[in-house]
């Protein structure tokens, strides 16, 4: 009796997020890209989505302080500008910033919605930090930037 009424409990409890997705589902209008951000990579959950409104969870799964920039461009990410210190210029030629949310603390998930066109964009971190033994690490450089299309 006791087993039982605990299975149910957890049938319960699992059914919960299953509800608040179906929730977030039934707005067609909005898709939803979840993102990973740790050191040093970004990874989403699709490599696509509808163009309209589109809605950027990113969660900081790394022990860094970590930011998402979403940027409509044509180059490849081994093309973007840098500026002198290295880091992306977000307002170089080519780039278009579309929206950010910055300074994600670990353990926290940053969220924005945007209105995309069709094209391309990138999202990257476009931190600097300089650890204490001197190194300056761009977040960018070392690997958090990817790909997302509207369609
Ligand atoms: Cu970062």
């Amino acid at each position: 009796m006791r087993k039982s009424a605990r299975s149910s409990t957890l049938a319960t409890v699992a059914a919960i997020p299953l509800l608040a997705f179906a929730g977030c589902a039934d707005d067609s209008s909005v898709s939803t890209v979840s993102m990973g951000l740790d050191e040093f990579s970004i990874s989403l959950d699709r490599s696509s989505v509808p163009a309209g409104m589109v809605r950027f969870v990113g969660e900081n799964t790394g022990e860094d302080l970590h930011e998402f920039v979403i940027l409509r461009t044509d180059l490849a990410l081994s093309a973007l500008p840098l500026d002198a210190s290295g880091d992306v210029d977000e307002h170089g030629a080519g780039l278009e910033i579309i929206g950010e949310v910055e300074d994600i603390e670990p353990g926290m998930t940053g969220e924005v919605t945007l209105d995309l066109a069709a094209g391309r964009y990138v999202v990257i971190c476009n931190i600097t930090e300089t650890e204490p033994d001197g190194t300056v690490e761009h977040h960018f450089g070392l690997g958090m930037a990817t790909t997302l299309i509207a369609k």
